[in-house]
């Protein structure tokens, strides 16, 4: 926005006294804590930011004093010293005196003004036991001090020397050094971090401007503690700055400017392969932690201009239907609008409630989205945006299916989608048992086998679920998998509840090979996601089939592992039989009993907590897209028959 106005003090609009700041600082800092003693400081620089903002100047030095002052100095016009006509005190006697005084209020020579208080660098000078300013303008250097005395409630920020001329000068700008007072704060001292942390994020929202920060405390080898920050690419380096310790699945994020006669807007977005949406947003360089109306319009342009795009494209079909947030899952935003008369509403006021900037924003949103997608440059990002929308569309239907499913458990519909369950006949949920048996054949002979007045039996179909690569939600799809979540009765998710478990002993029973390990790993994947506490209360089992059967005439020896199998040969003899299981269906429903469901005869591997966290490892490396770590993992547990990590039970 350029400036055509010039300023004169008249501009300057007196509100209020500064005793009253003192009487009551909470009510214009908030509080007298740490996060008040930091206000001042904003104060300050915001008044720089502001000036460097519209175009004059490029720097902001910031020093942390050994005095436990706190300098700030730009190199911007320098604040006005002609005297005010009706005040008959200098334009910056008036700034750092009057309450609301400043640029912000009453003037257009600033469009866009922060501060959450908004009540200026007089509210600084209040709260500290003095401030000064030099002032370089117009070919001179001018100066001024303030400080407050005696009691906490009068002559605060009286006039220590009046504004005077020092000498010539040919530079320009603002330097201001002010000592809070520590009759008023707590504890005085700023906080390096704190500070930095704003100080980074002012330079990330007004690409370009240098902002360096300057400790002079607790020097150990002599040399200030200095930081640097400028950011040339604006919300642009933030946005990559926030996504720094995730994995980005676009190198060059999304990112456009815009601004119309109600504001100015400015956002950066990039995909992260994460599964959460993170947006930051600002108004006039304030966070807004609670959204508000300047969010609402992005988000709406950004699932309008994708889905537009998407059906022009032919990325999507009619019967894709995505939601706003299958677009935005493992999304980073930031945004940062500016505009005038700002309403902030919400809890802590950190929202913004002007209902004619959401249509604003969404409009000015859509349009330069379409613009940036639109770029052949940029195909790639409107490909990952809308394969990362279809995919998370589809993983919430699956959701959706999973939960309606499990809701309806008590239902008599449940019935027939419990249809492949055969049900045990006892009661008493303590004593049941739920076998999970690896394929239908293995699922009849178990059927069979099986005591059915304490065990029932649900068969998963090994197919489905170990053919491509499948991400764990789809899982959810499957049909046996909420055959499962209805027949355990707990629902899932923020549902599950333990006691309505219909089973306390849950059985896996797969196949010793690749297959039923990979069975395994999205079993307990899933358990250990949706259902943690079936897990973490010991309820859930592994089952251990034999591997081989060595018979002798009426002699039979039944071996688990490869280990075990020479010392059981050497012990049945010569004229032995040797039979090796390739899977549970090549036992006939005697021997499956026996060997693998009798619990008096049985082994049964508890599974832990970290048994399924690792199995969420197991399952990402063995489906996930990196193949080199897939075969260095199977070559690594090559061995399926061994599950020497777990142990049995009984
Ligand atoms: F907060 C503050 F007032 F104490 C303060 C203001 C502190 C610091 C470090 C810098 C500033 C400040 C103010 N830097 N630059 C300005 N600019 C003006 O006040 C200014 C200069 C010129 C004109 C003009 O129209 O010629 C107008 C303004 C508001």
């Amino acid at each position: 926005m350029a400036e055509k106005k010039t300023y004169e003090a008249k501009d300057i609009v007196v509100l209020e006294g500064l005793d009253a700041v003192r009487m009551r600082p909470g009510m214009y800092i908030g509080t007298t804590g740490p996060k008040g003693l930091h206000h001042l400081l904003w104060e300050i620089v915001d008044n720089s930011i502001d000036e460097l903002a519209n175009g004059h100047g490029d720097t902001i030095i910031v020093t942390l004093e050994e005095d436990g002052s706190a300098q700030v100095e730009d190199n911007g016009r320098g604040i006005p010293v002609d005297p005010h006509p009706t005040m008959k005190v200098s334009g910056l006697e008036v700034v750092f005196t009057q309450l609301h005084a400043g640029g912000k209020f009453g003037n257009d020579n600033y469009n866009f003004s922060g501060g959450l208080h908004g009540v200026g660098a007089s509210v600084t000078n209040a709260l500290s036991r003095w401030l000064n300013v030099n002032v370089f303008r117009e070919g001179f250097e001018y100066e001024m001090g303030f400080e407050s005395k005696g009691t906490t409630h009068i002559k605060s920020g009286a006039v220590r020397f009046p504004l005077h001329k020092v000498g010539k000068t040919t530079q320009t700008g603002t330097i201001v050094r002010f000592l809070p007072d520590d009759r008023v704060f707590e504890d005085i001292t700023f906080d390096f971090d704190t500070v930095s942390r704003r100080l980074r994020e002012l330079a990330f929202l007004n690409k370009g401007i240098k902002i360096l920060l300057i400790d002079e405390r607790n020097l150990e080898d002599g040399e200030p503690h200095t930081e640097v920050y400028k950011y040339d690419g604006g919300l642009s380096d933030f946005v990559k700055y926030l996504n720094e310790n995730k994995t980005v699945e676009q190198s060059k994020p999304i990112y456009f400017e815009a601004k119309s006669e109600l504001c100015e807007i400015s956002c950066a977005m990039q995909y992260t392969n994460s599964y959460t949406e993170n947006t930051f947003s600002y108004v006039n360089n304030i966070p807004t932690p609670e959204g508000g109306t300047h969010e609402t319009g992005l988000k709406s342009a950004f699932t309008r201009a994708l889905t537009d795009l998407g059906r022009k494209n032919n990325l999507l079909k009619d019967k894709d239907s995505l939601i706003g947030e299958d677009y935005r899952e493992g999304l980073s935003t930031v945004l940062a609008i500016k505009m005038r008369n700002v309403q902030f509403e919400g809890q802590t006021k950190t929202k913004l409630g002007n209902m004619e900037i959401r249509p604003e924003v969404e409009n000015l949103a859509y349009t330069q989205l379409i613009t940036f997608l639109e770029k052949p440059e940029n195909k790639s990002i409107l490909e990952l945006a809308i394969s990362k929308g279809k995919n998370a569309a589809k993983v919430r239907e699956a959701a959706r299916k999973a939960k309606e499913i499990t809701r309806a458990k008590n239902s008599l519909e449940n019935f027939n989608l419990v249809g492949k369950l055969s049900s045990c006949t006892g009661k008493k949920v303590e004593l049941n048992e739920l076998f999970i048996v690896e394929g239908d054949s293995a699922g009849g002979s178990a059927k069979m086998a099986r005591d059915r007045s304490f065990q029932a039996i649900l068969p998963l179909r090994g197919k489905p679920l170990n053919a491509e690569k499948k991400r764990l939600a789809q899982v959810l799809a499957n049909e046996e998998i909420r055959t499962l979540i209805s027949a355990l009765g707990t629902g899932i998710g923020e549902d599950f509840n333990l006691n309505n478990l219909k089973y306390h002993k849950v059985i896996i029973l797969s196949d010793a090979d690749q297959d039923g390990a990979h069975i395994r790993a999205i079993l307990l994947t899933f358990f250990f996601r949706y259902m943690k506490d079936l897990v973490t209360s010991g309820h859930v089992y592994i089952g251990l089939p034999p591997l081989y059967r060595v018979a002798k005439k009426d002699h039979i020896e039944y071996v688990y592992s490869d280990i075990e199998l020479p010392a059981v040969i050497e012990k049945v003899g010569k004229g032995y039989t040797l039979q090796r299981y390739k899977g549970l269906g090549e036992m006939n429903p005697e021997q499956l009993w026996e060997t693998t469901m009798d619990p008096k005869a049985r082994s049964l591997m508890r599974v832990t907590l970290e048994d399924a966290a690792n199995a969420e490892l197991m399952i990402t490396t063995l489906m996930g897209d990196n193949i080199d770590a897939r075969k260095a993992y199977i070559s690594r547990h090559a061995n399926f028959n061994k599950n020497d990590k777990f142990k049995p039970v009984n």
